[in-house]
């Protein structure tokens, strides 16, 4: 399976929920910065890269997608929606997300700053360096 969750501990009472997701405790690395995507539009498929060191967690706060991942053998499809669990995007696995629901909301934690130079965004090579380990 290249599909992993992390599980999020859904707090809440009376007045509503809260779910807190705490930097090397829920997610298993340091933080270094959270984007998140939204108002995405319909037949919209987003993504279509790699990354070489980053990882990530994804967590969608509001409505649904799904992401196919694809670690150059396996291909796995995830249906993102609200639930509290965050989805792990980590090195070398090539990613698609599409579907998107209008009021979707996708959270992203990452291990480090933005880095253009960390992006695979050739499929072709992409399936090079995985087959080379
Ligand atoms: C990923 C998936 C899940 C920045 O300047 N800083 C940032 O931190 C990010 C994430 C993006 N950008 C710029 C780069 C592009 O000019 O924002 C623009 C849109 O980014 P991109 O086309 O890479 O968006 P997606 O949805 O294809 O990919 C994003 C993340 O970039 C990527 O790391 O794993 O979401």
């Amino acid at each position: 399976m290249i599909t992993k969750w992390y599980d999020l501990q859904l707090l809440g009472d009376d007045r509503g929920s809260l779910v807190a997701i705490e930097s090397t405790k829920t997610i298993p690395f340091e933080t270094k910065r959270v984007y998140y995507i939204f108002n995405t539009k319909a037949g919209i498929r987003r993504g279509f890269h790699a990354h070489k060191e980053l990882k990530q967690a994804m967590v969608c706060v509001s409505g649904s997608c799904k992401i196919e991942l694809d670690d150059g053998q396996v291909k796995e499809i995830a249906q993102l929606d609200a639930s509290p669990k965050a989805l792990a995007i980590d090195p070398m696995i090539w990613h698609e997300m599409y579907d998107f629901s209008e009021d979707c909301v996708l959270i992203v934690l990452a291990s480090e700053h933005y880095d253009e130079s960390d992006y695979i965004r050739n499929y072709d090579s992409f399936i090079k360096e995985a087959a080379n380990g």
